[in-house]
């Protein structure tokens, strides 16, 4: 039984892993909010030494609240009197921690924003964000109102929005540093319920724009390589929100501060782990090609990396069908059925081994384990968890594996075919989710050439809808025995499959709509749909009928034609055998 399916093989063998390059945008689900202006004065935070006096012990929370607020008055330049306590509490280590705001003309600067933290009768550390002149004592503000109204405001604000005002709040006029000066404003909430939009706004008094926000709604970001985006050296973006909510309707990290949550736990396994690190649910990372993989800086921007990627297949997969029933990855189901505690375990940059990557699948109910490895052909050595492809091919074996034969057994995909085809569908899948609109039927795409740095990647051929650049056919398996050779032969079908669709039926960046009738989304519905009506251990051909089943259950046959033509051409027609003889018949009907 075969429990690891191994992606890449040593790079000197010709067999290999993936697929091709550059920019275009998957559309992720973002909030209805969207992006109204934020700005927060940079802030400083300062650890204060212990005076050593053991004498002063335990003060009431008021007086720590004193303590506090006498200790930032000096320390920032203001008298108390500018300072408004906003709350204050005692943790269990007898920590009094001061929350609260600059005050200017009795008015609170709702962006000045400062804390003290006091044990025993001291302050431990303190923290400000009045800009990165902490002693901007008395800052110039205007002293009246502008000539824009509270309601005024808020009928520009709603307009601009295209969401409700939230009147269970009243508004207050406060002023809030634009990070070119201080402006009077009115504050006051939207929502909209149907659009998980609620916001609090400040509204210029003089120009009615919307000049700082505060969004309730948990916001997330991750600084990865994109999707549909391959590899680091064509940069790192910001993601927003990228989260299913249908499928990951409690958001990818539990806390926001660490790469753990109910679909993944990406961490480098040393002793103890590093996790990825975020702060509030922003993931941010400072990847450095010219440094080792193995730095805090590059260690963070892989695990982070393959968090995104991990929640994203768990995601897409999600809405494909590879569900809580299906016998999906999730540490929680919510109640939806199939069995929990198996969220994906990824090992970042794991010792276990070097140019490669591997994914053990138990059955449902048992978290699997993803290795990501460092590839060792260039100095400085490269991390194959920032090359998409290949933690995308992983994460499929998760789910050929569970899907095949369902979710309960893990033996389905043991023969020579069938693992040939398990190493089919993560290529494919890695074809699929870094495809633009741009790309065409005979472009080469070209598989983990990031991480060995060959242009020609780890295959033996690129993938292509063309003979000469690729000329895999069916009888090409007759001596492809070894399992990722095997793997290119069954890509070639479906990728086949995927540009007759695609060249009828367009393309959408968006894979997050399955009911979509562009081809790509029905080119992948249709290999996931395969994948839970084929056999255990299914052959190529009964794999292609179980995509012609996928068609019957799901599009009633609509694109028969597409996909025999497909099969037929690359060998696979209607007369093929187990005998691997190229037949390029079709059925009667096409
Ligand atoms: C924000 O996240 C916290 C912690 O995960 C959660 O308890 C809270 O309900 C979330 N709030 C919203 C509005 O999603
Ligand atoms: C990658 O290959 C190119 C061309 O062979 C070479 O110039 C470059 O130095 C290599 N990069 C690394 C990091 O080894
Ligand atoms: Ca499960
Ligand atoms: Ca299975
Ligand atoms: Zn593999």
């Amino acid at each position: 039984m075969r429990t690891f399916s191994i992606v890449l093989a040593l790079a000197a063998a010709a067999t290999t892993v993936f697929a091709a390059p550059a920019p275009d945008n998957v559309a992720l689900h973002r909030r209805a909010a969207g992006k109204l202006p934020f700005y927060f004065p940079e802030s400083v935070f300062e650890a204060v030494p212990s005076s050593g006096k053991t004498s002063l012990g335990k003060v009431s929370e008021e007086q720590a609240v004193k303590i506090a607020t006498d200790f930032l008055a000096s320390k920032l330049g203001i008298t108390a009197a500018e300072f408004q306590v906003a709350n204050s509490f005692t943790d269990a280590s007898g920590t009094t921690h001061v929350y609260g705001a600059q005050l200017a003309n009795g008015i609170r600067i709702a962006n000045h924003q400062a804390a003290a933290h006091v044990q025993n009768g001291e302050v431990v550390a303190f923290s400000s964000s009045f800009g990165t002149d902490q002693h901007l004592a008395k800052p110039k503000v205007p002293t009246a109102l502008g000539k824009v109204t509270v309601d005024q405001a808020i009928a520009k604000a709603v307009k601009d929005t295209g969401i409700a005002h939230h009147k269970d709040f009243a508004a207050v006029s406060e002023y809030v540093n634009t990070g070119s000066g201080i402006v009077y404003a009115h504050k006051f909430q939207l929502r909209d319920d149907a659009k998980e939009a609620w916001v609090q706004v400040w509204v210029d008094a003089n120009t009615g724009a919307i000049v700082h926000s505060a969004d309730f709604v948990n916001q997330s970001s991750y600084k990865v390589v994109a999707l549909p985006n391959l590899k680091p050296t064509q940069g790192f973006t910001t993601v927003s929100n990228p989260e299913s909510s249908v499928a990951s309707p409690n958001g990818w990290s539990t806390t926001g501060t660490t790469t753990k949550g109910n679909n993944v736990d990406a961490s480098k396994k040393t002793s103890p782990a590093v996790y990825g690190t975020g702060t509030g649910g922003v993931f941010d990372s400072a990847w450095d090609s010219a440094s080792a993989p193995t730095t805090a800086a590059n260690v963070q921007a892989s695990a982070v990396n393959l968090f995104y990627i991990g929640n994203v297949m768990h995601d897409i997969s999600y809405l494909y069908g590879f569900t809580e029933a299906a016998g999906n990855f999730q540490l929680s189901n919510n109640g939806k059925g199939g069995k929990a505690n198996d969220a994906v375990v990824i090992s970042v940059q794991d010792a276990s081994g070097t140019n490669n990557a591997n994914f053990a699948t138990p059955p449902d109910g048992q978290a699997p384990r993803m290795n990501m490895f460092r590839f060792t052909q260039t100095t400085p050595n490269r991390d194959g968890g920032l090359e998409n492809v290949i933690p995308i091919h992983e994460y499929t074996h998760g789910i050929s594996n569970r899907l095949t034969g369902g979710s309960a057994t893990g033996q389905c995909l043991g023969t020579t075919e069938a693992g040939g085809m398990g190493e089919g569908w993560g290529d494919f899948l890695g074809l699929v989710l870094t495809a633009k609109s741009s790309d065409t039927a005979t472009q080469a795409r070209v598989v983990g050439d990031y991480v060995v740095n060959k242009s020609a990647g780890i295959r033996s051929y690129p993938y292509s809808t063309s003979t000469t650049t690729n000329p895999l056919k069916y009888s090409s398996l007759a001596t492809r025995t070894e399992v990722h050779d095997a793997g290119e032969v069954w890509v070639e079908f479906l990728w086949e499959m995927y540009w007759n669709l695609v060249t009828k039926y367009g393309f959408s960046a968006d894979l997050y709509s399955p009911k979509s009738t562009a081809g790509n989304v029905v080119a992948l519905q249709l290999v996931i749909g395969g994948m839970m009506a084929q056999p255990c251990n299914p052959t190529f051909i009964t794999a292609r009928n179980a995509i012609l089943t996928a068609d019957q259950t799901y599009y009633g046959g609509k694109y028969k034609c597409d996909i025999w033509k497909a099969f037929a051409k690359r060998g696979m027609g209607n007369s093929a055998t187990s005998s691997k003889t190229d037949k390029t018949d079709l059925p009667s009907g096409c």
